[in-house]
């Protein structure tokens, strides 16, 4: 049995790459694979066999050592979140979601902000101030006008990474700009909103000719953070880190309490109002959550 890693899941099919034959096979997966509701995606290792007119046939799904849900992808060291400051604007409660999602599953977070030349790379700098101080890997990129796609190439050489945001900030733009062979399509924004359909529409790990391996995914506009427990939310803003042993409370939740050394911090300016209330509206969707699992 060969050893691959699946590159995209489409209609039934399973394109597992084997990294010893350099070659890609298309696949079908065991029914009891699929009894067992064993789900295989794009990212995931497996063991496969090659059948006599030489596609494969998906055998077991080793073990993930991490996995997004949206993207879903499995497998990957990096998420290069994507967002553009305008067309369309940025969404600062989508960003503080998709950081929320990188640090859970615990990759390397690299926040590109594209269609610089749109905006100019001083402003983007200044909007973006803030996560680059709590210390945040921030790229300035325009895959229109090629700027800084250089940076961009450097951060993926050979590592294995997920593109992530919004739909229509130039994901597959990107892509196309660092790699034209990728041909990926790419689609107006306007054409987008008004049919609100996404122009990439499946997860696909690309090979990277610098070396590495990228995933490029359809982008969304709703993500769920709800899995994470309210008593554990402070630790995935990162700049709270320092602060939450501060609190009067150990059990502190920094919304109510008394004597909060978060809520101080807010108001001292050393923590972002913006972000603070995002922390308390996930933390009231999170509860909200909770309070309903308690209920059954
Ligand atoms: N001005 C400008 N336009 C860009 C840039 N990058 C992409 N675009 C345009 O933005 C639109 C959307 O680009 P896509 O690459 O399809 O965006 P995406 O993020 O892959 O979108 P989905 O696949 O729907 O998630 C296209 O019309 C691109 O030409 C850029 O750097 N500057
Ligand atoms: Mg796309
Ligand atoms: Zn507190």
């Amino acid at each position: 049995m060969q050893q691959g890693r699946v590159l995209k899941a489409h209609g039934g099919y399973f394109f597992v790459y084997d990294a010893t034959t350099d070659k890609v096979y298309q696949s079908k997966i065991r029914g009891r694979l699929k009894q067992r509701d064993v789900e295989v995606i794009a990212g995931d290792k497996v063991k496969f066999a090659i059948l006599n007119d030489g596609s494969g046939i998906v055998e077991e799904r080793l073990p993930r050592e991490n996995s997004l849900f949206r993207p879903p992808i499995a497998n990957v060291e990096q998420v290069v979140i994507t967002v553009s400051i305008s067309n369309p604007d940025l969404h600062f409660k989508l960003l503080d979601r998709l950081l929320i999602l990188g640090r859970a599953a615990d990759l390397e977070i690299v926040i590109c902000v594209n269609k610089i030349d749109l905006v100019g790379i001083k402003k983007a700098r200044k909007i973006m101030e803030y996560y680059k101080e709590i210390g945040y890997n921030i790229l300035y990129t325009s895959a229109e006008e090629e700027i800084n796609l250089g940076q961009l190439e450097e951060v993926l050489q050979d590592k294995i990474s997920v593109f992530a945001g919004p739909s229509g900030v130039g994901k597959s733009s990107l892509l196309n700009a660092i790699q034209p062979d990728l041909k990926l399509r790419t689609g107006k924004v306007s054409d987008k909103i008004k049919r609100g359909r996404h122009t990439t529409r499946k997860v696909e790990l690309l090979s990277l000719d610098r070396g590495g391996w990228v995933a490029d995914t359809p982008g969304f506009s709703a993500l769920d953070i709800t899995f994470i427990r309210s008593r554990e939310l402070h630790y995935f803003f990162v700049e709270m880190l320092n602060y939450i042993n501060q609190c009067k409370f150990s059990s502190c939740s920094h919304s109510h309490e008394p004597q909060c050394a978060v809520k101080e911090a807010v108001d001292n300016g050393n923590i972002a109002q913006h972000r603070y209330d995002h922390y308390l509206e996930f933390l009231s969707e999170i509860e909200e959550k909770e309070a309903e699992w308690w209920r059954g």
